[in-house]
């Protein structure tokens, strides 16, 4: 397992399944658990403390401690992904875990920015895994030929 995928609540898998997916697609072996920073703080602690993960994902939303909570029991890099939630529509979640005192940083994605989440963390495993690496290149070029189909089409329908 390379990646660690925690969540706050099962609420916030519809959000993280995106991150999951990609990672396995990519063939990155991933570990998802529900812990809560602050319904399940000590399960929080022995995960982190105990895991071999490579990169935590941490997700959470409303006063989201847990990346925080994360980075405090481990030197790997710890991503954070802010979960829109009500009333706040991700605000508070994107404050709680973007604003870290020195010395205990969070590498904060976009509010539900799972994507970006599971697509850093293989930017960082890719500095040592060439195969990785060239799939994250194949990845952008794919990205790149699908805006370029569509400009095409854009200019054919303004004809
Ligand atoms: C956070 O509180 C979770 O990460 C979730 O985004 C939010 C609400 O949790 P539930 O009340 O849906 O379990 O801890």
């Amino acid at each position: 397992m390379k990646v660690a995928i925690i969540m706050g609540s099962d609420s916030d898998l519809n959000v993280m399944k995106t991150a999951i997916d990609m990672l396995k697609n990519f063939g990155v072996g991933v570990e998802v658990i529900i812990a809560s920073a602050h319904r399940t703080p000590q399960k929080v602690h022995d995960f982190v403390t105990g895991s071999d993960a490579k990169i935590f994902i941490a997700a959470a939303g409303m006063a989201a401690h847990l990346a925080g909570v994360v980075a405090s029991y481990t030197t790997r890099p710890v991503i954070g992904v802010p979960i829109n939630s009500e009333p706040f529509k991700g605000l508070d979640a994107l404050l709680s875990t973007v604003q870290m005192p020195g010395g205990i940083p969070v590498a904060t994605m976009a509010v539900n920015g799972a994507k970006n989440a599971a697509l850093f963390a293989m930017e960082i495993l890719a500095l040592q895994d060439d195969d990785l690496a060239k799939k994250l290149i194949f990845y952008r070029e794919k990205m790149a030929a699908e805006i370029e189909t569509k400009n095409d089409k854009l200019k054919e329908a303004l004809l």
